[in-house]
C-alpha cells in the first residue's frame, strides 16, 4: 500500500542473540528499536531522577553534573529555524550553551502560552569521546559493535563520527541521509525524538522540479505524495537503528540528549563503495572540461575526499586496516576452531563471526571493485586490491 505508515520493531536489548539480531535486521537493513540500552550508562548521572510516581520516575538535566565532568570547551551550536534548512553555526564555550538551555527552560516554564517564539540552538554532531577520550560516559550497544568506520579512525586518530546531540524543544534535524550511507544507531539519554524514515527509494516521490529534496517533511506532505514512511517517537534509553540509505527528518519534542554513531561494516559496504564512485562519476563530470590536464585524476580524488569525506584511496586503507587486523586475530586466537561463516556460527561470540565474515565480506568486495573501471586503470589502486583479494583468500583456501 503507498503513502502508508509502516510500524517498528521494539525489543529489549539482551533478549536475541547476537547473530539473530545481526541476520535480522543488520543484514535485512530493517531499522529497530532497543530497549532499556543506557541504564547503566555513565551517562545517566547527567540527569536528576526525582521520586517515582506510578512507577514513572520524572528527570530533569543535571546542568552542574554536565559543568563538572565535561568542563569548559568550544563547541559549534546549530541556530535552528523553525521552517527551513537555513541553519548557521555559532562557536560558543560549553557553558555558555548549557546556560542558554537553563534560561531556555525556565523561560519556557514561566511563557506558559509560548508567546515568545524562542531562539533555538542545538548542539550537534559533538565528538565529546574524541575530545574526552578517558571518559567512559556509554558503551557501544552490543548489537552495533561490529563498526569498520570509527574502529579505524578511532585507532588512527582521525575525526570520527561519534557523536552526542544536546538540543532543547523543538530542536531538529532536516531530511537527511546519513554520511556515505552509512547505519547510525542513536541512543536518547533523555528526553523524546519524533523520527521520520522513509524506506531506501520512497525520496524520489518528494524530488521537486529542480531534482532537490525538500528539508522540511510533513506527514500530510508524504500521505499526499504516496510515500511510504515510519514516524518513530523514540524515549528515554532506547536506541534506534536507522539502516543505510534510508532518509530520515529527527525532532526533539522535548527537551533531549543523545549519543549516536555513523558507521559502516561488512554488511553495507559495498554500499558505501557505491557511494564512492558515485560521487567521483560526479565530481569528474564537473571538471570535465579539465580531463586533459596530468594531474586529472589525482584532483577528482581530492576534491572527492573534500566533499564527499572519503575517496578510493582512504576506501582501500580502511579495508586493509579492517583485513589486517581481522587476520592478526585470526592467527592469534582461532586457527584450530571452526571459522564457518554460516548461520550456525553466527550465534556464537560476535568475533568469531567477524573474523570470518569480515574477511569474506572484504574479499568478495575487493574482486568487485577491481573490475571498476577507475580501478582497473590506475595501477596502484588495482595493486592494493589485489592485494587485498590475495591476503584475504588464504583464509578460505585453507578451510
Ligand atoms: O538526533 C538528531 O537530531 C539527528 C540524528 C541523526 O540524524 C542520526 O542519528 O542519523
Ligand atoms: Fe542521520
Amino acid at each position: 500500500m503507498e503513502g502508508e505508515c509502516i510500524h517498528i520493531r521494539r525489543l529489549t536489548e539482551g533478549s536475541m542473540s547476537y547473530g539473530n539480531f545481526y541476520w535480522e535486521f543488520i543484514k535485512t537493513n530493517t531499522p529497530v528499536i532497543v530497549t532499556g540500552v543506557s541504564i547503566k550508562w555513565e551517562c545517566s548521572n547527567w540527569l536528576l531522577k526525582h521520586g517515582q510516581e506510578n512507577n514513572i520516575y520524572s528527570s530533569e538535566i543535571n546542568f552542574d553534573y554536565l559543568k563538572q565532568q565535561i568542563g569548559d570547551r568550544l563547541v559549534v551550536v546549530t541556530k535552528c529555524s523553525t521552517h527551513d534548512e537555513s541553519t548557521v553555526s555559532v562557536e560558543m564555550q560549553f557553558h555558555e550553551f548549557l546556560n542558554y538551555w537553563r534560561n531556555q527552560i525556565l523561560s519556557s516554564k514561566a511563557d506558559v502560552n509560548n508567546v515568545t517564539a524562542p531562539k533555538i540552538l542545538y548542539l550537534k554532531d559533538w565528538h565529546l569521546k574524541a575530545q574526552l577520550p578517558n571518559y567512559e560516559f556509554y558503551k557501544v550497544p552490543q548489537y552495533f559493535a561490529s563498526d569498520w568506520l570509527n574502529e579505524y579512525l578511532e585507532e588512527h586518530k582521525l575525526d570520527d563520527y561519534r557523536f552526542v546531540y544536546m538540543g532543547p524543544k523543538n530542536s531538529w534535524t532536516p531530511l537527511h541521509i546519513d554520511v556515505f550511507g552509512s547505519y547510525s544507531w542513536s541512543t536518547n539519554i533523555y528526553g523524546r525524538k519524533k523520527w521520520i524514515l522513509l524506506p531506501p527509494g520512497e525520496q524520489f516521490k518528494l524530488l521537486g522540479p529542480r531534482g532537490s529534496l525538500p528539508c522540511n517533511i510533513k506527514e500530510e506532505m508524504l500521505i499526499e505524495k504516496s510515500v511510504n514512511f515510519l514516524i518513530i517517537y523514540q524515549h528515554e534509553n532506547e536506541t534506534l537503528f536507522v539502516p543505510s540509505g534510508w532518509y530520515h527528518q529527527v525532532l526533539n519534542v522535548t527537551d533531549t540528549i543523545s549519543v549516536n554513531h555513523n558507521w559502516f561494516n561488512g554488511t553495507n559496504i559495498k554500499y558505501i563503495w557505491c557511494n564512492i564512485t558515485e560521487n567521483l562519476r560526479k565530481v569528474m563530470n564537473e571538471i570535465l572540461e579539465f580531463r586533459q590536464y596530468v594531474n586529472f585524476k589525482e584532483d577528482c580524488q581530492q576534491i572527492l575526499k573534500c566533499n564527499f569525506g572519503l575517496n578510493i584511496s582512504d576506501f582501500l586503507e580502511i579495508l586493509c586496516f579492517i583485513a589486517n587486523s581481522r587476520l592478526t586475530l585470526y592467527m592469534k586466537r582461532y586457527r584450530s576452531k571452526d571459522m564457518s561463516g554460516n548461520r550456525k556460527s553466527v550465534n556464537s561470540h560476535p568475533d568469531n563471526f567477524h573474523i570470518h565474515y569480515d574477511l569474506k565480506s572484504i574479499n568478495m568486495l575487493s574482486k568487485f571493485i577491481a573490475q571498476d573501471k577507475i580501478v582497473f586503470n590506475c595501477s596502484t589502486l588495482y595493486d592494493r586490491c589485489m592485494n587485498l583479494i590475495d591476503i584475504t583468500q588464504e583464509i578460505f583456501l585453507e578451510r
